[in-house]
């Protein structure tokens, strides 16, 4: 079914809908795992609601338990990707001083090498 809130031009949203491809490494019923097209990192993956939210600045109060998610999951896919023991990053963009380019919220998961300080 699809999701009603879902924005028909954003990137992710037609990832989430299979209308466009990507390098899937994790799906369930609320959150989707994909690589990221230009990694920063040996590791570098993106985590998000299949729901549309345009970035953190958007997270209500009921969408908590989703938000706590997205960690939770970000961290399962470090383990999986090998990266938990030796470090890794989980990070988000807002806006454009941070750098967001595509405004469908979601979690950088980052490592596989030394990560540069912030
Ligand atoms: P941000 O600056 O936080 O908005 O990062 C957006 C990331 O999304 C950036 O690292 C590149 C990645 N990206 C952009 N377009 C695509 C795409 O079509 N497919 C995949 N897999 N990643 C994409």
């Amino acid at each position: 079914m699809k999701d009603p809130k879902r924005v028909s031009a954003c990137l992710f949203c037609r990832i989430v809908a299979r209308e466009l491809p990507a390098d899937i490494v994790y799906e369930d019923a609320e959150v989707l795992s994909f690589r990221d097209i230009r990694p920063k990192y040996p590791v570098h993956l993106l985590v998000v609601p299949k729901v549309h939210l345009a970035g953190v600045a958007d997270l209500q109060v009921e969408h908590e338990p989703l938000a706590g998610k997205l960690l939770r999951i970000g961290a399962h896919l470090a383990r999986r990707e090998g990266i938990a023991n030796s470090g890794f990053r989980l990070l988000t963009n807002e806006g454009p001083d941070a750098g967001q380019v595509v405004h469908h919220l979601h979690l950088h998961v980052l490592g596989g090498e030394s990560l540069r300080g912030l």
